[in-house]
Parts: structure tokens; C-alpha cells; sequence
């Protein structure tokens, strides 16, 4: 008896600290596109954006949210977000990649 009282509060423990996994959103990064370029989520909502450049070294800036990272040629970088208020945020790349560098933007929707 006191052995599956252990198995399940194992499971229950298991059960609890996946609900606190945040979302992950895959994004990648290319010249001269961020796919998606457009990320949902809700307001309050902790979710990781790892961000893979299939090709050079880019950037991912978007200031509203104070947020402001590289990913490296080839390579992911994975950034938490939380957004504390709804809103439309651009992001866009900040690290020059050739021409057409500054159409590479997207935007970040945060519902209420
Ligand atoms: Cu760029």
C-alpha cells in the first residue's frame, strides 16, 4: 500500500511539472524571412522562441519587450517571452545580412 501511495505521488509531481513547461515556437531564421513571421500567444503566457538560422548570422530584436539576441550561422538560440500586456510587437533582424535585410521583420500578437 505504501508503495502506491509513492507511485502516485511520483505521478502527480511528474503531471505538475509538465503543466509548468513553457510553449516552445520553432522559428527560423533565413535570409531575408523569419518563418513564422507572425507569433501568437496570450497575455501572461511563458513561452520559449527557439530561433534556428538556416543559413548566416542573424539577429532578433524586439524592443517593446526588451528582448534582443543573435543566432549564429547554422545554430539555435532559444529566448523566454512573456508578455505582460496585450499588444502588436514588431521584431526584426538587426544583424546586417545582405540586401533585402531590412524586410526581414515579423511581428509578435499578444492577446488579451
Ligand atoms: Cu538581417
Amino acid at each position: 500500500m505504501k508503495a502506491a501511495v509513492t507511485v502516485l505521488a511520483l505521478v502527480l509531481a511528474a503531471t505538475a511539472a509538465g503543466a509548468e513547461e513553457p510553449r516552445v515556437i520553432k522559428v527560423t531564421a533565413k535570409k531575408f524571412e523569419f518563418s513564422p513571421a507572425e507569433i501568437h500567444l496570450k497575455r501572461g503566457e511563458h513561452v520559449v522562441l527557439e530561433l534556428t538560422s538556416l543559413d548566416r548570422k542573424h539577429g532578433f530584436k524586439l524592443p517593446e519587450l526588451g528582448i534582443r539576441t543573435e543566432v549564429p550561422a547554422g545554430g539555435t538560440t532559444r529566448v523566454d517571452v512573456t508578455a505582460d500586456r496585450a499588444g502588436r510587437f514588431p521584431f526584426a533582424c538587426d544583424v546586417f545580412c545582405g540586401d533585402g535585410h531590412e524586410d526581414m521583420t515579423g511581428i509578435l500578437i499578444v492577446d488579451p
